[in-house]
């Protein structure tokens, strides 16, 4: 396979970009016939009772699927729904990362926190990123080495140097033993910090950390796709970002992901060790 360079990236996020939205549009008309056709409970469930899944996370992700096939046919995908296409990738064969509705059961309760997420990476390197919100039709975008974008606006992530006043948002497993362990973390580090954020969906709370909007995120247990996009939005706007690692080099938690304003990086992980964080 050819090596990714500067002109792929630049590409890879248009693509990203492009697909989102016409998937946030299908996710916008689907809404409609999901939220209010029954109750959430009688929706179909995956790992856990609260792990729904809509008609508007496979309609979103075939849609994908299909575009991505037509734009980009010699790319494997990864996709919430419908899994690895081909198994692992090739070597230098780069993969879209997709999650078709991440904030599934805002979605289903008829609330605007959404968004359809999709990256693209080359042998585990993020490459190209896009985040787009349905309800508020805001395109999130990142490419690697090139900054992050906000509807064309250069996202820059908050310049606090004070954990103690920082807003940290956090998310919960479908797990309701993970959930237990992670509320009592979350109990450990509230009056540490300035306040706490459980807005349900990770991609765009990676992207309020972009924007400054929060100071700091941190979650674990979540899958691939949630983050893929996300995390590099945050990267590429200057936030400090640590991806899962099965080695726990950070000491965080095999599965955590924590992304943050340079000023209060060091310190939030520091607040997140000393609650026990390792252990989720
Ligand atoms: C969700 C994440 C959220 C997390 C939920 C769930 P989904 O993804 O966006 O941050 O707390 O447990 O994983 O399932 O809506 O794609």
């Amino acid at each position: 396979m050819e090596p990714v360079n500067d002109e792929d990236v630049r590409t890879l996020e248009k693509v990203a970009v492009e697909v989102a939205r016409e998937a946030a549009e299908l996710a916008l008309a689907v809404r409609d016939r999901v939220v209010g056709a029954g109750s959430v409970a009688d929706l179909p469930t995956k790992s856990s009772a609260t792990d729904v899944v809509t008609e508007g996370d496979r309609e979103c992700e075939a849609l994908v699927r299909e575009r991505l096939a037509d734009l980009r046919p010699a790319d494997a995908v990864l996709g919430e729904e419908g899994g690895a296409d081909d198994g692992d990738p090739r070597p230098g064969q780069v993969r879209w990362i997709v999650d078709p509705i991440d904030g599934t059961v805002n979605y289903a309760h008829g609330l605007p926190w959404f968004a359809v997420s999709i990256g693209a990476e080359v042998d585990g390197r993020p490459l190209a990123g896009a985040v787009v919100e349905p309800v508020s039709g805001r395109v999130w975008s990142a490419a690697a080495g090139h900054g992050a974008w906000l509807d064309g606006r250069v996202l820059r992530a908050s310049e606090l140097r004070r954990p103690g006043v920082a807003v940290v948002a956090t998310g919960l497993n479908y797990d309701p033993q993970r959930r237990r362990r992670q509320a009592a973390l979350v109990a450990r580090i509230a009056s540490e910090v300035g306040d706490i954020r459980r807005q349900g969906c990770a991609s765009l709370d990676l992207c309020s950390v972009a924007a400054g909007w929060v100071d700091g995120y941190y979650e674990h247990g979540l899958h691939h796709w949630d983050w893929a996009a996300g995390a590099l939005i945050a990267e590429e706007a200057g936030a400090v970002v640590r991806r899962p690692d099965p080695a726990d080099a950070a000491g965080l938690g095999p599965e955590a992901i924590v992304a943050a304003g340079p000023g209060i990086a060091d310190g939030l992980a520091e607040l997140l060790r000393a609650a026990g964080a390792s252990g989720l």
